[in-house]
């Protein structure tokens, strides 16, 4: 396989897994493209009549969602590396087969495997003529089973089309009970965090990250931007809202087979200290993320699988 020589290896682009290969198979005209996207990395790109989308197989990535007409969904680093075994900053993360730390070996990478391998293509297909949807497959390897010695398959689908609608499902191909925690780290575009208010985890707990951990009570009031926010709520099964005034718009995010929604916004002196992560990019964003994390871990009996869903949709503000 030729490549220029500044071009980094993209583990995703073994045989009949880059750009040129999978455009053969895969490609139609403008509406399903494969080429080298940021770092070299294998980008697709999908193009619906109502949004595009931009993704990594490296992670299978979102790196953007985008209405016509409207600003882009998400948030996405200026500084961001973009290279195999590292992290893209912003878009949608992929975090299995454990969110966060929550990992016994100190030395276990921060939220898993998954947002770091490359994923392998399955299949790129219309839903309707408004929607076009994508699936790709990740499957444990000799190479993590140093940090997670178990057997699964994960499958992430993403649907383009008026809504972004993304499914990830955990199948336990071993013999053995298999334990993981997870979440769709989606990061969100806004106009100005401090006049964002985040609706629907009022009444439930979270667990305070930025406190130790510590266990607190939402109260009645919605979920507002003054500082440093790192919650992992949970019992919580329920859409929210973030109300952005600035951008003049609603991002509603629906979900299904998740226990728990983290909150996470670094704010000014954390943002500083991640050179992935650029100085004023904090006041622009805020994660809202689909999780099963901390007490609502998952088991999977042999054989058993999982799904969790998220879909998010923009309402334009009046
Ligand atoms: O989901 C919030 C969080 O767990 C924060 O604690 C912060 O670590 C963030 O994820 C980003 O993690 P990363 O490893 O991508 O820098």
């Amino acid at each position: 396989m030729s490549r220029s020589p500044d071009m980094p290896h993209d583990p995703a682009q073994t045989a009949g897994n880059d750009p040129t290969s999978l455009q053969q198979r895969f490609g139609r005209g403008d509406a399903i493209r494969f080429d080298h996207g940021p770092g070299g990395l294998t980008r697709l790109r999908l193009s619906t009549p109502t949004a595009n989308l931009e993704m990594l197989l490296h992670g299978a990535h979102v790196l953007q969602y985008q209405l016509l007409g409207q600003e882009p969904l998400l948030f996405l680093s200026r500084c961001s590396e973009y290279s195999p075994g590292k992290p893209v900053r912003g878009g949608v993360p992929i975090c299995l087969p454990w969110f966060g730390g929550e990992h016994d070996d100190p030395r276990a990478p921060m939220h898993g495997l998954a947002r770091t391998r490359p994923w392998q293509v399955v299949a790129i297909e219309s839903v309707d003529e408004q929607t076009l949807q994508a699936s790709f497959a990740l499957t444990s390897d000799e190479a993590g089973r140093a940090f997670y010695p178990h057997d699964y398959e994960a499958r992430f689908t993403v649907r383009v089309g008026p809504a972004l609608h993304m499914a990830l499902r955990m199948r336990n191909t071993g013999d053995s009970p298999l334990r993981f925690s997870e979440a769709l780290h989606t990061y969100l575009r806004v106009g100005d965090i401090h006049r964002v208010t985040l609706r629907g985890l009022e009444g439930a707990e979270y667990l305070d990250k930025t406190a130790g951990f510590e266990r607190r009570p939402q109260g009645d009031q919605p979920v507002t931007f003054s500082g440093e926010t790192d919650r992992v709520y949970l019992h919580t099964r329920a859409a929210c809202v973030v109300e952005d005034p600035a951008l003049r718009r609603r991002i509603v995010i629906d979900k299904s087979g998740s226990d728990a929604t983290v909150v996470w916004n670094p704010w000014r002196q954390r943002a500083a200290a991640m050179a992935d992560f650029d100085d004023d990019g904090w006041r622009t964003m805020v994660c809202v993320e689909t999780a099963n994390a901390a007490e609502h871990a998952v088991t999977l009996p042999p054989g058993a699988e999982h799904e969790m869903t998220a879909t998010l949709r923009v309402e334009r503000l009046a």
